[in-house]
């Protein structure tokens, strides 16, 4: 009895494991988001800038739409990564463009700033293994 309460114990444990890192949707292990502008160390003038988000390997496609490796881009703002495994939160830090946009409009007040983009699925979940860029710095004058 003990030992079976032990083994389901583990059982739950190996089975979270296997998951903890990632969502539901399948990406290829080549997949890579980046930023196509700005760069990273780049200075701004002025608080409005294009983002242009690039996407290798997978496909872009709006929220909802449920074709294998593709998913939609999410900018983080100042922010750390969020849960790999829950939606991506939906607030001034975590923008997202389920629309299937690949270029996007920011402001943002001067001073530095971190961007770093995460690419969910059609529920806004990041993929497995998650899609995310490298965090870039820009500072806006
Ligand atoms: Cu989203």
């Amino acid at each position: 009895m003990r030992h079976s309460l032990v083994l389901s114990a583990l059982l739950v444990a190996v089975l979270q494991a296997g998951t903890a890192g990632a969502g539901p949707a399948p990406a290829p292990p080549n997949a890579q988001v980046y930023f196509i502008w700005p760069y990273d160390g780049q200075v701004i003038s002025g608080g409005k800038f294009w983002v242009r988000m690039g996407l290798r390997n997978m496909g872009v496609a709006p929220k909802g739409t449920n074709v294998p490796h593709t998913g939609h881009h999410h900018v983080l703002i100042n922010t750390g990564l969020p849960s790999m495994t829950e939606p991506i939160p939906n607030d001034r830090n975590h923008l997202h463009f389920g629309a299937g946009e690949t270029e996007a409009r920011i402001e943002l007040p001067p001073g530095t700033h971190t961007l770093q983009l995460l690419l969910g699925d059609k529920d806004h979940v990041p993929h497995n293994p998650p899609i995310v860029s490298k965090k870039i710095t820009i500072t806006v004058r």
